[in-house]
């Protein structure tokens, strides 16, 4: 089976997203998600311009040479352009694969090894109460893990407590937020014991901190949140120092989940061995595709760590369905984000998976099941956005 085209498409159905579309000499095509969010062009250009040209005439079938031979042919490896670029080929190769042996993507991964997978999304208020309210309404649509994240107060914006799906980003330059570790600190026990005052301790409440304390600061508050049983304490701290984590651990019980921003194993290599974190957020987006997961879901699976992709809004919906699939098949599954994409993405991204009482399933066709509208996908033309940038009052530059 030769590839005989290979496609970028870039378009802006409520937010960027970068597709691409590989075609074959059998008539069968397969699509894989390639956006960095902020980033988008960056990794357009590096399939359009580097990787398409070495794919015409390629056997389709050979996912893993192929592989390899984008990362080690790079010379210059890793990295969040290189591994989403690579990604979007092996996603889109794993859908032509599953669609040749005309059976859906986790089947060829290894089969099922669960029914549907547990799932949680984003509530959020400008209040405790404002948060506590729509946690409520998200309990009685039947979720069983729920993300909480409230503005702190005398912040003028607070990560997280923007609409859900929103592109919420400034299209001239990033916006420009303010941070206070200290007030945080102070306040997030108060909104989780609001929390758990009303709703008790049989719903999973998961919190992200979004990469914004030191080690210290992360085994204090770890240490302060434990009576709260999260589900999880999220990206804590940024994580290039991977033994940082150890001060936490040293401290603490509340699990600890990290990856979405990591691009390959190496990022998370001693994280793992060493059993700093629960639950890898890896996603076949950032990390390489369906390929690399797989691998860093094994390793992680020797540790007891459990798998949890990352699945906010400024992914496609074909990771969504690539993960699904990967959740379906993968042992060690702990949880799967959803947090909902704008409507105007979910017509260009006609797809199979489907949300049920907080759970979340992969769906039956071959492949992964997600497909795009081309036609559809020309009326949302790309333009420019960025992500928030984050400064203490003094000026300094932090962690969004
Ligand atoms: C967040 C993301 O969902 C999450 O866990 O960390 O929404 C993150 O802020 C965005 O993906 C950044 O583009
Ligand atoms: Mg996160």
């Amino acid at each position: 089976m030769k590839i005989t085209n290979a496609k970028v498409i870039v378009c802006s159905p409520g937010r960027n997203f970068v597709t691409l579309k590989i075609e074959t000499d059998d008539g069968i095509y397969g699509i894989g998600d390639a956006t960095v969010n902020g980033r988008e062009l960056a990794v357009a250009s590096y399939l359009q311009d580097h990787l398409v040209p070495c794919l015409i005439g390629r056997d389709a079938s050979q996912i893993e040479d192929i592989w390899q031979y984008f990362y080690k042919g790079a010379y210059w490896r890793r990295g969040p352009i290189t591994m989403a670029a690579i990604a979007a080929v092996d996603v889109a190769l794993w859908d032509i694969k599953a669609k040749a042996a005309n059976m859906p993507l986790y089947q060829l991964l290894g089969g099922a090894s669960r029914t549907h997978m547990l799932a949680y999304t984003h509530a959020n208020g400008e209040t405790i109460e404002e948060t506590v309210d729509k946690v409520a309404a998200f309990k009685e649509e039947g979720w069983k893990a729920i993300r909480v994240q409230s503005a702190v107060p005398g912040l003028p914006v607070t990560y997280g407590v923007e609409k859900v799906g929103s592109l919420a980003q400034a299209e001239d330059k990033p916006r420009e937020t303010l941070w206070d570790t200290p007030t945080y600190l102070r306040f997030l026990p108060k909104l989780l014991d609001h929390l758990r005052d009303r709703f008790g301790y049989d719903l999973h409440l998961l919190h992200d901190v979004h990469h914004r304390l030191t080690p210290q600061e992360a085994a204090a508050l770890a240490k302060e949140v434990e009576r709260h049983r999260l589900f999880w304490l999220e990206d804590a701290v940024p994580a290039e120092n991977q033994e940082s984590f150890r001060l936490i651990r040293q401290h603490s019980t509340t699990p600890l989940a990290l990856g979405e921003v990591f691009n390959s194993i190496h990022d998370c290599r001693q994280l793992i061995q060493e059993q700093l974190i629960d639950y890898i957020r890896t996603t076949p987006l950032h990390a390489g595709g369906i390929t690399h997961v797989r691998r860093i879901a094994d390793l992680a699976g020797l540790y007891h760590i459990r798998t949890a992709c990352h699945g906010a809004a400024d992914m496609s919906p074909i990771t969504m369905g690539a993960a699904l699939h990967f959740d379906r098949w993968v042992p060690n599954f702990g949880i799967q984000e959803y947090a909902f994409h704008p409507d105007e993405a979910k017509n260009v991204f006609p797809h199979e998976w489907h949300l049920k009482d907080g759970q979340l399933y992969s769906g039956e066709k071959p492949g992964h099941g997600v497909d795009i509208d081309e036609k559809a996908a020309e009326k949302y033309p790309y333009r420019r956005a960025y992500l928030d940038v984050a400064r203490l009052s003094d000026g300094t530059m932090w962690s969004w």
